[in-house]
């Protein structure tokens, strides 16, 4: 039996947070999912599996309206609610089904004190393990602006109000990173590789999918925001995030991603 259960759609770099933690740390993930576009023919459930006919027409109160990143109806049983209050993916649970985690920064937690050998990423030292969750806090601040963007280019309600808004929060996130980084110690937090870098990671690739969209910012006249250029104004920032995305641990996950990510941007940059 895995350590931790995950529901999710898949790619997802939220849940990157978690199996990067878990290859370092030993820890077995049982990650059931399937594209985004398909879990809406998914029950939302401990036992997460595509919906049957038996499902759609003996479980009709199953069927709830969908709120973020989903449009639409799914299907989530009354026991994913208890655990899930707020009904999101991606969805962590215990091995028996008994514990609900939610929201990607807690479910890497989870990770992380699961650990089995391998790195502290969530130091035992509780001033440190405090610092580690306020690059956890930030990271979610990101985050909530960065699928806002995301989401207005998904469904291209994208504008240049909200543009502006997430280039203020990349600005906001990259400076503080830039400066967390001047120490020298080569990591976020003290000189070893914690959550607050694995998480630094996964959010920046989740931001990088701006590039899937770069006809809809053309078509806007609105630049893209997190480009090559970049590494000019937070050399730091990027050489860590590059040099994390290549280590052995988080390739499995990412290099694919950014390879298509890279393709993109080229394409925008001939186009
Ligand atoms: N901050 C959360 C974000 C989770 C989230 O917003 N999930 C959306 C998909 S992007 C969801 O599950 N929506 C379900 C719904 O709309 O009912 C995390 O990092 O886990």
């Amino acid at each position: 039996m895995a350590d931790l259960r995950i529901f999710s759609y898949m790619p997802n770099p939220r849940i990157w947070k978690a199996t990067i933690a878990a290859r370092l740390c030993g820890v077995s993930l049982d990650l059931r999912g399937a594209r985004p576009g398909e879990l809406a023919d998914w029950l939302w459930d401990f036992d997460a599996r595509p919906l049957t006919e038996a499902d759609r027409s003996g479980k009709a109160g199953m069927a709830r309206q969908s709120r973020t990143g989903f449009s639409g109806q799914l299907y989530k049983t009354d026991e994913f609610l208890a655990a899930h209050p707020f009904g999101t993916v991606p969805a962590a649970f215990s091995p028996d089904g008994g514990t609900g985690i939610f929201e990607s920064n807690s479910i890497a937690r989870a990770v992380a004190r699961l650990r089995r050998h391998g790195p502290e990423l969530y130091s035992i030292d509780p001033y440190k393990a405090a610092r580690i969750d306020s690059f956890l806090d930030v990271s979610l601040v990101f985050a909530r602006d960065g699928q806002n963007y995301l989401l207005a280019l998904n469904t291209g309600a994208i504008n240049d109000i909200i543009h502006g808004q997430a280039a203020k929060a990349f600005e906001i996130y990259l400076d503080g990173m830039e400066a967390a980084l001047v120490s020298g110690h080569g990591y976020l937090v003290g000189d070893e590789l914690t959550l607050a870098d694995i998480v630094f990671t996964a959010e920046l690739c989740s931001f990088a999918r701006e590039a899937a969209h770069h006809e809809r910012l053309a078509a806007q006249a609105l630049p893209m925001i997190f480009h090559d250029g970049v590494a000019a104004s937070y050399p730091r920032a990027m050489a860590h995030f590059k040099d994390l995305c290549a280590r052995p641990a988080f390739a499995p996950d990412i290099a694919p991603f950014m390879e298509k990510i890279e393709a993109r941007r080229q394409q925008a940059a001939t186009d």
